[in-house]
């Protein structure tokens, strides 16, 4: 139910009739979603995305524990948001590229942590062969055949199929066979073609994006979506860019999750003009995502890109999932993040539990592994350091 002073203020705000679709289970228009967006009262917006999260997942608060592996940031295409990207591998740019050993020895490293899913992206290499991507994956899944590996966006997917002239189809079941089992939601940026010719104009567009999640749903492979924001975006095209989202969604039921990306501005090139959207924006828009996305069973608060903190509030705005414990974050640090590179299971349930909510161990599947009523067993006090 929402208090009498949360509905007195969707009143006075104009939002009652929004209100009482939501109530009903019906379908917000882009009008409405826009609405949502304009609306000044955040606490109202927010018991009402809190509402719906609770109908869906009652106190639960997910998250996983997963690893980061970027095996380059050698990358052809010119991403005016990204700071991470390098145009070649020299000392003096700082660009990098693993060998597939370094690569499969970083991810199996992680082994002992317990860990359920390795999460893979990288830049568009000019030079590396497709066995590259293969021989990595087929290595981490002979070496560690347990875990879940979720690998390459859609950018990547569109980049090999053009690169090594397959189907997008082709590509998928080539790297299916590899061990891919589900793909993240990145670059998706802003879908509008206005903001992608400014922004992200030499890779791949909305229209391909979609279609490769859309392939990648008909062969069985589940798969994340993203939107970055708080740059030159209207709030027109952030409901244009979940629309889409929406439909394909309706479509197929592939879609896991939806994570809005709070953009960060440092070393990049449009980051003087936007500084990083505030707080009110990041739990407005994923309170917004949450009503206006009425087919999409989570919505995340990525905590790299929002901060530990924000996140931890986004609980109370619409979201059920935080993501995980991201062993070694890069693309974020890059652009100016000061947030811990990693954080633990411990720290994740105290953020957790500390927002009212159960903290519910998933997989990569959002199947859960384990709820968490009890805190976790203390651990033995580390063992004295003592030096001569
Ligand atoms: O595609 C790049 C974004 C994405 C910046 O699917 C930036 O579970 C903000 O997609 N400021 C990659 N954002 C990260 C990503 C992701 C992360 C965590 C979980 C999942 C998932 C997906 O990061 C890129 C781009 O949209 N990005 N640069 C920046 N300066």
């Amino acid at each position: 139910m929402l208090s009498i002073l949360a509905n007195r203020a969707l009143e006075r705000d104009g939002l009652g009739p929004i209100r009482d679709k939501v109530l009903a289970g019906e379908r917000l228009t882009d009008a409405d979603g826009l609405r949502l967006f304009e609306a000044a009262d955040l606490p109202a917006l927010g018991a009402l995305a809190n509402h719906v999260r609770e109908a869906r997942h009652g106190a639960l608060a997910f998250y996983n524990r997963n690893v980061h592996l970027n095996p380059t940031n050698v990358c052809v295409a010119s991403c005016k948001f990204c700071s991470f990207a390098r145009k070649d591998d020299q000392r003096a740019s700082d660009g990098y590229t693993m060998s597939i050993d370094e690569a499969v020895g970083k991810v199996l490293s992680r082994k002992p942590l317990g860990v359920t899913e390795v999460h893979i992206v990288s830049g568009l290499h000019p030079d590396l062969p497709f066995e590259y991507y293969t021989e990595l994956l087929s290595r981490i899944r002979a070496g560690w055949p347990e875990v879940a590996i979720k690998a390459f966006t859609a950018i990547e997917i569109h980049f090999f199929a053009e690169k090594f002239g397959m189907s997008y189809e082709q590509v998928l079941r080539r790297l299916m066979d590899a061990g891919l089992q589900t793909m993240p939601g990145g670059g998706a940026e802003i879908f509008a073609p206005r903001v992608r010719r400014k922004i992200c104009d030499d890779k791949a567009t909305a229209d391909q994006w979609i279609e490769i999640h859309r392939t990648a749903h008909r062969l069985g492979v589940k798969t994340n979506s993203t939107m970055l924001y708080g740059h030159i975006e209207r709030l027109d095209e952030r409901v244009d860019h979940m629309r889409r989202l929406r439909e394909l969604q309706d479509e197929t039921h592939g879609f896991q999750v939806f994570i809005p990306l709070a953009f960060h501005p440092e070393h990049n090139m449009i980051g003087k003009a936007f500084p990083k959207p505030t707080g009110y924006d990041a739990l407005r828009t994923l309170a917004v995502a949450r009503l206006y996305l009425d087919n999409f069973d989570h919505v995340k608060a990525y905590w790299v890109s929002l901060g530990e903190r924000l996140a931890q509030t986004a609980l109370s705005f619409g979201v059920d999932d935080l993501d995980g414990t991201v062993l070694e974050e890069r693309i974020y640090h890059m652009a100016g993040s000061t947030v811990p590179q990693a954080l633990s299971e411990r720290t994740l349930h105290q953020l957790i539990r500390a927002a009212g909510r159960v903290p519910a161990e998933r997989d990569s599947l959002y199947r859960v592994l384990k709820v968490h009523d009890a805190p976790l067993p203390e651990e033995p006090p580390a063992r004295l350091q003592v030096t001569a």
